[in-house]
């Protein structure tokens, strides 16, 4: 089988290596010169444990090549961004995909196969992308096989879930499900459920809503907690010993480009019923300010203090910061005032993310734990020796080991 990916990111690229690795020839596409340079040399250009060394293992076979341009093949993915629009409610901005299709249309012949494996709106197949082929006089079913097929994989384990888990295999027809069922064979050891397109994309978004969902419940108890003098955490522990219950985790926020995204696909498409994934969603939002206020407490005013926040990306051993709670309240502390805030974050390499520890925290008042990476786990005395008071307040309760002479604060102790 020969197939072309669409998207080099985080979902295209581990994808189209792992159908190399299992024998398939992959032409990956991205639009982006650089990347494709950096591929072709033999280096990724994103985060992900086990991508690189996968990498280089189909670079020896031949099996993968990276490239601006598409070629004919046999199957089809596109894995490109689908961000929210700037209208009322975020609808899906679908210019990427429409775009992949519109691109790819010239080298389609009889019998391909085509699947979009971005996260759309509910009905974007059926509605969006099946016009498009049709109208460039393929018969989808008969002589084109249209699938969504939505990527369910978690940043940080993305090369283990891509084989383990099962697969939603959302066809257009009945053939078109056995055409992407077949595709997936290749290598998922997951179950392949097939159903038709428009249940897929409806499944896929409501996974990660009801972690959305569910984690604002978490977040929501944190505020009433700090309000009546009540432990939060605590009360999480407990209530998980039911066993019937899970609370999520709360946290300044939620990000990334999924559980941040995604909910709204839903609002949008019918924002008088989806009043629960919207509010949601709110509560999530407003994270970082409430975040920002209790730092005001804890400092007794921001102004003129130096404050370190510990984990830039949208949650813990990953690169990745789009979204990222962390973000909005690293700009958050700075336009509040503050005399200097510096980021610290052994995952991401931009130049003004401080990499010495000892550097970012000298003089610092406050440590404040936005992202939970297992290097924060543990923190050693001689790390905060500079600091000018020493305090952590831990938003992740990641830190489990800090120096005696620090006083240690989180969601669970905010109110004292
Ligand atoms: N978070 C919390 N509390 C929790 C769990 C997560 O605050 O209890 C926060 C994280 O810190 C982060 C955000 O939520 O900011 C999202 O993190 P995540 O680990 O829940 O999920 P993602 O965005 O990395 O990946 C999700 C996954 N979806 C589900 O677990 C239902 C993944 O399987 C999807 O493939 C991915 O979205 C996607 O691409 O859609």
């Amino acid at each position: 089988m020969k197939l072309v990916t669409i998207g080099l990111g985080y979902i295209g690229l581990p994808t189209s290596i792992m159908f190399a690795k299992h024998g398939v020839d992959v032409i990956g596409v991205d639009v982006q010169q650089e990347v494709v340079d950096s591929l072709n040399h033999g280096k990724i250009h994103i985060e992900e444990p086990g991508l690189q060394e996968a990498l280089e293992e189909v670079m020896e076979t031949g099996k993968f090549k990276a490239s601006t341009e598409p070629e004919k093949a046999d199957a089809f993915i596109i894995a490109v961004p689908t961000p929210n629009k700037d209208d009322q409610y975020k609808s899906v901005d679908l210019k990427y995909v429409l775009s992949a299709v519109e691109n790819m249309i010239p080298y389609l012949e009889k019998n391909n196969i085509v699947i979009v494996e971005s996260t759309i709106a509910p009905r974007t197949t059926d509605d969006h992308v099946k016009p498009l082929l049709e109208k460039a006089g393929f018969t989808i079913g008969e002589d084109l096989f249209l699938v969504h097929c939505p990527e369910r994989v978690l940043p940080g384990q993305i090369m283990h879930e891509l084989i383990y888990n099962n697969r939603i295999i959302g066809g257009v027809t009945e053939a078109c499900k056995e055409a992407g069922a077949n595709v997936y064979r290749t290598f998922v050891q997951g179950e392949l459920i097939l159903t038709d397109a428009k249940t897929a994309e409806m499944s896929k978004l409501m996974e990660n809503t009801y972690r959305d969902v569910n984690i604002s419940l978490a977040n929501e108890l944190v505020k009433i907690c700090t309000k009546l003098g009540i432990n939060a955490l605590d009360v999480i522990e407990m209530a998980n010993k039911h066993p019937r219950v899970n609370l999520h985790s709360p946290g300044p926020g939620v990000g990334g480009h999924c559980l941040a995204v995604d909910p709204y696909f839903i609002v949008a498409e019918a924002p008088e019923q989806a009043k629960l994934i919207y509010q949601a969603r709110d509560i999530n939002v407003s994270m970082p300010s409430f975040v920002v206020e209790q730092v005001a407490k804890i400092l007794g005013g921001i102004e003129d203090k130096k404050i370190t926040v510990f984990g830039l990306t949208y949650k813990g051993n990953v690169d990745d910061v789009r979204e990222s709670p962390a973000m909005d309240i690293y700009g958050e502390l700075k336009a509040a005032g503050a005399k200097e805030v510096v980021a610290y974050d052994p995952h991401v390499k931009k130049d003004w993310v401080e990499k010495d520890i000892e550097v970012a925290v000298k003089n610092s008042s406050l440590v404040l734990v936005l992202t939970d990476h297992s290097e924060f786990k543990s923190i050693e005395t001689n790390d905060l020796a500079g600091m000018a008071v020493k305090q952590i307040f831990d938003t992740k309760n990641i830190v489990k080991n800090y120096p005696e002479d620090v006083s240690y604060i989180n969601f669970g102790n905010l109110y004292q």
